[in-house]
């Protein structure tokens, strides 16, 4: 989240699209009730389906899965065709001034330097700024220049019109028309809406486009850093924001920062490429300070081992010979018999990727399987033949499964981060059972037993493994604090101020912040954007203060949110130029005094900064203000495209009905084998999405026989009309089958799914919980995975799971 879930309570408007927090966030929702008690807030939710959300906003409206950019993209035609923007905040703060490189261009739906071979586009150099002379981007305040950001803009979206969106999404125009001119009231700088989303759009293969065409708007409507406003992405397991920041991503370090590619066997150019030089006059550009994060984490993992003279063990580090492997690419690796040995931590992919049957296959082909987990999940049991819920010869299959029960998060301390990048420590409640360990200490474990065999017996580069600095005062089992000190980072010797001298912090003390760090080897932090969490004065996660003395659920003293206890992010841009509120009376978030940006939030800027001066509120954009044209960072693309699913009910892309290179997205991994598994409307007529229920939590709850009360057995919902048209009953068992496989359940006959006109045609839309399989105490149901295409985001690689195509008949 840019914002917090408490901040929620300050939004004019909500809107939820791609997402159904009333359902999967059910604590965090209250927000929104808050917001609607408080401030008289609307909500509007737009979903294939009327959902529990749904059932308290003030507007629905129903749209096809896989459109949003479609119906976004008009937004932002709407937006600026009626001029409903925010003027001074759009052309001080965005980029709509800056003006494009001559050759960019975008034509029947592909940007230019695309390769149809490579399904991608290697040749991107012409998808950024002009530069002047001293390499600053080259701008045009009169936005006239034909080739600034605002004119290519309005030029992309001008054929989003409202009767071709329409056509596109299915939604009824007038109620996409109304949902538009509420959102567009919030271009008056005092009126904020808040985005609320999750996987109803990260789980697409144009995800993160979506995402981005959200943004877009926020930004054109000036919502973002404002108290109430942002783009707020929903985690889903109660840690998993903590797992982004960590890195634990296989092109990431911690901090966002990134590993280096095979290209990158210099250090000093590792480092060149990822601190870029502010592109405009007198902007930050806080990226410059990457080398003290890095250096830092280095001295984190190798202690005295990271020298200047061994460039802090650049050379340990994995160098990626491929963009990343995501996990679609490693099961398709073990697929093709690649893989020797999975480890399977809190991770039940049988269940939880798609196509199981190419999961089931590829763990097949393992020599070994490990399972930590403190359950026994399918993935642990994916060679047990389960009957028709697990239909697998059980002796044809030779990996070894070894099961490590580990503890839960209710049996250990330590801290997790919520959506809202709040870091909460919490306390060990129970014991755990039997035969549990930690995770910590079952990976420390096996690291122990391996260092020690590399160190008797030598064998191929175990320098990273053998350089490691393990200082824990128990090497077998360090504890929570000690981990969370090491991210937080010490002073490894006395550090000064750089321009003062004065001594900031003597060594061996905790850093009570990142402006500590330093790229000399005199710091340490195992994850920059945690500096501050634990410092001398104590563990700040665990901090119980819910003092909020400007009535805005800042709570400052409320555990510890990252970077810098700050809760809103670029929340400078919550004032004007001139660091006045955009709205003094009730959005005051930060402001400047006349010696200093301060406020109710923690500055999200320079704070000596004089608004005279000219930075923008974006820092960490070496620009210094948002990008509504992505430069070179996005695969597909700088300006969001509407694509079809991979398996869509119209087989055309309407908006470029002759281009069949442009149906989909043109720049997302396909593997081979994949390609000819994706099924076709004549055979699969049916859109088909995937999503959660209150009542469960993934595939664990089925363990846990009150939930297995409440929601007892499988079902899937459609609509009354299809189910009329097909003969069957509200009850009824029906056989739901994709191109990959087919799944049996009880069919909930229901009017909040309505069939849409998309194309000239009627798309009827299937809605199919997730959370049954062959494990657990819950009445056993097929794996709602059989049915899901191997195709990712070609972004984030995270799977389409909700858009695809099925047939339905009586079972
Ligand atoms: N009770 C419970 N809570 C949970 C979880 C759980 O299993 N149980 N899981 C947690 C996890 S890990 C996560 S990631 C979150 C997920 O949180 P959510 O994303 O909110 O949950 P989903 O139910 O997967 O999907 C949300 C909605 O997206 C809609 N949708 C599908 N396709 C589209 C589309 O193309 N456009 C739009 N606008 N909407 C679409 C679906 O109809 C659905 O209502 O929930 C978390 N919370
Ligand atoms: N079709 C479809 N598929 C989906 C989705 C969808 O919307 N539609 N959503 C996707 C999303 S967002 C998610 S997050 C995934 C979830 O996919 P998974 O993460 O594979 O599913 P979970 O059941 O949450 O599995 C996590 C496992 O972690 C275990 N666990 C809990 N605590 C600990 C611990 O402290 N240590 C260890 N080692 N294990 C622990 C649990 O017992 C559980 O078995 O599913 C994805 N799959
Ligand atoms: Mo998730």
């Amino acid at each position: 989240m840019t914002n917090h879930w408490s901040d929620i309570q300050n939004a004019d408007l909500i809107l939820i699209m791609g997402g159904n927090a009333a359902e999967a966030h059910p604590c965090g929702f209250k927000w929104v009730t808050e917001a609607k008690a408080r401030n008289k807030a609307r909500l509007i939710v737009v979903d294939p389906r009327f959902t529990r959300s749904a059932s308290v906003a003030d507007m629905y409206a129903p749209i096809r899965t896989g459109t949003d950019i479609a119906f976004l993209g008009g937004l932002i035609n709407y937006l600026l065709e009626n001029d409903k923007i925010q003027h001074e905040y759009v052309v001080n703060y965005t980029d709509v001034s800056f003006i494009v490189k001559e050759g960019f261009g975008f034509e029947d739906g592909l940007f230019n330097g695309y390769d149809a071979e490579k399904r991608s586009y290697p040749e991107k150099s012409t998808w950024s700024y002009e530069l002047d002379e001293d390499g600053f981007a080259r701008v045009d305040k009169s936005l006239t220049h034909p080739r600034c950001v605002y004119n290519l803009l309005k030029q992309h979206y001008s054929r989003y019109t409202p009767e071709v969106v329409s056509n596109i999404c299915g939604t009824p125009q007038d109620r996409m028309l109304q949902i538009w001119e509420t959102i567009a009231e919030t271009s008056a700088p005092g009126k904020v809406m808040t985005i609320m989303y999750a996987l109803g759009w990260t789980q697409h293969s144009v995800g993160s486009q979506m995402i981005r065409t959200g943004a877009m708007v926020q930004l054109l409507l000036g919502n973002i850093g404002m108290p109430g406003g942002g783009m707020n992405a929903l985690r889903g397991h109660s840690n998993i924001q903590g797992l982004t920041d960590l890195g634990l991503l296989s092109n990431q370090l911690p901090g966002y920062m990134t590993l280096p590619l095979e290209a990158e066997q210099d250090y000093a150019a590792y480092i060149a490429k990822r601190t870029a030089k502010p592109l405009r006059p007198g902007q930050l550009s806080y990226w410059q300070h990457y080398e003290k994060f890095h250096v830092s984490l280095m001295k984190a993992w190798y202690g005295k081992n990271a020298t200047a003279e061994n460039n802090w063990g650049y050379d340990w580090l994995p160098k990626l010979d491929i963009p990343g492997y995501d996990v679609l690419k490693v099961f398709d690796m073990m697929y093709q018999g690649q893989v020797n040995g999975y480890f399977c931590q809190g991770f039940n992919p049988i269940a939880s990727f798609p196509n199981k049957a190419k999961v089931s296959a590829a763990l097949a082909k393992l020599k070994y399987l490990v399972v930590m987990d403190p359950l026994a999940t399918e993935t642990s049991e994916f060679w047990r033949n389960a009957g028709e819920y697990n239909d697998v010869d059980t002796a044809s299959i030779q990996t070894t499964v070894f099961r490590l029960p580990t503890t839960c998060f209710a049996e250990e301390d330590g801290s997790l981060v919520n959506s809202g990048r709040w870091l909460q420590w919490h306390w060990k409640a129970a014991e755990p059972p039997g035969q549990a360990k930690t995770d910590v200490v079952i990976m420390g474990g096996l690291f122990h037993r391996l260092r020690e065999l590399y160190s008797k017996e030598g064998g191929a580069y175990a320098e990273p493994l053998l350089n490691i600095d393990w200082a824990y005062r128990q090497p077998e089992e360090p504890t929570a604090e000690e981990i969370a000190q090491e991210y937080n980072g010490k002073a490894l010797a006395d550090v000064f101020d750089l321009q003062t001298g004065a001594q900031l912090a003597k060594a061996g003390e905790l850093l009570p912040g990142f402006g500590l760090l330093r790229a000399d080897g005199t710091t340490s932090s195992g994850c920059w954007i945690f500096c501050g969490s634990w410092t001398q004065a104590g563990n700040q996660m665990a901090r119980r203060d819910n003092a909020d003395p400007y009535g805005m659920g800042q709570t400052l003293g409320w555990a510890w949110a990252w970077p810098a206890n700050r809760r809103i992010l670029y929340n400078r841009a919550s004032a004007d130029p001139a660091g006045n509120p955009w709205d003094a009376q009730k959005k005051r978030l930060v402001w400047w005094d006349g010696g200093k940006w301060g406020g109710t939030d923690v500055p999200d800027f320079k704070v000596d900064s004089r608004p005279e001066d000219g930075m923008n509120p974006f820092i960490m954009n070496p620009e210094g203000v948002a990008r509504l044209f992505a430069v070179d960072k996005m695969n597909e693309g700088p300006f969001p495209e509407h694509y079809e699913p991979f398996e869509t009910p119209i087989g055309r892309n309407p908006l470029h009905p002759d281009n069949r290179q442009a149906i989909s997205n043109p720049a997302a991994r396909v593997f081979k084998n994949d390609m000819e598994l994706f099924g076709s409307a004549d055979e699969f007529p049916y859109a088909a999405t995937t999503y959660r229920l209150t009542e469960h939590f993934h595939f664990w709850t089925k363990h846990c026989r009150l939930n297995a009360i409440t929601q007892p057995e499988q079902f899937v919902e459609i609509g009354e009309v299809l189910a009329k048209e097909l003969g069957i009953a509200a009850g009824e068992r029906v056989k739901v089958s994709s191109n990959r496989g087919y799944i049996k359940a009880v069919a909930v006959v229901t009017k909040r799914i309505k069939p849409l006109t998309v194309d000239g045609k009627t798309v009827h839309q299937i809605g199919i919980p997730l959370h049954w399989g062959f494990a657990g105490v819950a009445r056993n149901g097929y794996l709602t995975n059989t049915l899901t295409p191997f195709v990712g985001d070609a972004n984030t690689q995270t799977p389409e799971f909700k858009s695809f195509l099925v047939n339905v008949e009586k079972a």
